[in-house]
């Protein structure tokens, strides 16, 4: 995805000067105030894939513990001022009411808010495009005459919106490579979603474990032993890449890691070079699909020195809301690859698709149900 980011006065001309040089195609990525107004950055799709996969890996961030909580609290300060504005504009600056509250309903759903008004801001343009409406022409009309022009087709405006919402999962539910490693915060499901997809990789599997907490290596070992796999003892990161070139007759080999409370300690770096010295390594970072937007954000941000490119959301038995995930991979570029939905192994997990996650993000009452209460 080639990137590119405006500098103006507020949001909306950012946006607009942005929309106007890349086209109708460029998706909002992430936005900041800066000393002089707002900065916008915007993604668009390019057709080829980059010549050099490894230029495109995200660059590991070596910001201290300080700097990076400053740069987090700022974050969360401006956060918190454009969602209060994009929430009171949504209402004034919609030509039709109901495009207003699809936009609320999203922010409702915990999709954030510049990413709910971006995606509202293309319905309404798809809506103009095909002239069912033009905004100067609707300004001018009644609800009602706006209503009987568009026969009222909620599923068709709704349909506009979950395409919207859809165009920006990336979805990738495959393990790429022969070494799988699972790395995420304490408790969010590392080990139990790898042994579901160990169980149904089928061939030659090979379990490692780098967490040495108390009971872990135990708590793998009876794993293998209780499905038939093999566990193959990993003394450190840094034996890892021989230890993977060693295990020739392994069609899979899975790598369990602890949760770092800190993930910019010693152990996780050690970890992260291990893993740069993998090209077959596939990471995915795991996290629950309750987790708020500012901690995933975080999570994101921490773990980006791992390479990891998708993420397996965990415990949506847990969660009704899905739009922190949904908001949060879309900013990081981020693909979702596997959901699961209980403690059973290998039952409770399955390949993420679009339309689910739409679904999850979406579930509760639609457009029409709200209309007719
Ligand atoms: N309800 C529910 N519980 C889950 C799910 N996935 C995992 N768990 C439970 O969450 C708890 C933590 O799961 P683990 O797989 O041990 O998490 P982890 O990330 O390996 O944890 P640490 O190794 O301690 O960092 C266990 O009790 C799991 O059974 C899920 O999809 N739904
Ligand atoms: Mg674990």
């Amino acid at each position: 995805m080639q990137t590119k980011s405006y500098l103006a006065t507020s949001m909306e001309a950012a946006m607009v000067q942005a929309r106007a040089e890349l086209g109708d195609d460029a998706l909002l990525l992430r936005s900041r105030k800066a000393e002089a107004g707002y900065e916008v950055v915007f993604g668009i799709e390019q057709a080829e894939a980059p010549a050099n996969p490894a230029a495109a890996s995200p660059v590991s961030t070596t910001l201290a513990a300080s700097e990076f909580a400053q740069i987090s609290a700022q974050l969360d300060e401006i956060r918190a001022a454009l969602a209060r504005s994009a929430g009171a504009q949504s209402r004034a600056s919609r030509a039709i009411p109901e495009l207003a509250n699809l936009q609320a309903r999203l922010i409702a759903a915990e999709i954030e808010p510049l990413l709910a008004k971006d995606i509202l801001d293309r319905v309404e343009a798809s809506l103009a495009v095909e002239g069912v409406s033009q905004r100067a022409d609707l300004q001018a009309r009644s609800r009602s005459s706006v209503r009987m022009m568009l026969n009222f087709d909620y599923d068709y405006i709704e349909g506009l919106m979950r395409a919207e919402l859809k165009r920006r999962i990336q979805i990738d539910a495959h393990v790429r490579g022969k070494l799988a490693v699972f790395v995420g915060p304490t408790g969010s499901g590392k080990t139990t979603s790898m042994m579901k997809l160990a169980m149904a990789a089928g061939g030659r599997v090979r379990l490692m474990s780098l967490d040495s907490t108390p009971g872990a290596r135990e708590e793998m070992k009876w794993y293998a032993q209780t499905y038939g796999m093999d566990f193959v003892p990993l003394a450190s990161p840094a034996k890892l890449p021989r230890m993977v070139q060693s295990l020739k007759d392994a069609d899979w080999i899975l790598l369990d890691t602890p949760g770092f409370t800190a993930p910019d300690s010693e152990q996780a770096a050690e970890l992260a070079s291990a893993i740069e010295q993998c090209p077959e390594a596939d990471v995915f970072l795991v996290v629950a699909g309750y987790m708020k937007s500012t901690d995933l954000e975080r999570t994101i941000q921490r773990y980006e020195k791992f390479r990891f490119s998708k993420l397996v959301v965990t415990k949506l038995d847990e969660t009704a809301a899905l739009g922190s995930v949904v908001s949060e991979a879309s900013r990081a570029g981020k693909k979702i690859s596997f959901v699961t939905d209980g403690i059973r192994i290998p039952e409770d997990i399955r390949p993420a698709t679009a339309d689910e996650i739409v679904k999850l993000v979406l579930g509760g009452a639609s457009l029409r149900e709200q209309s007719a209460a």
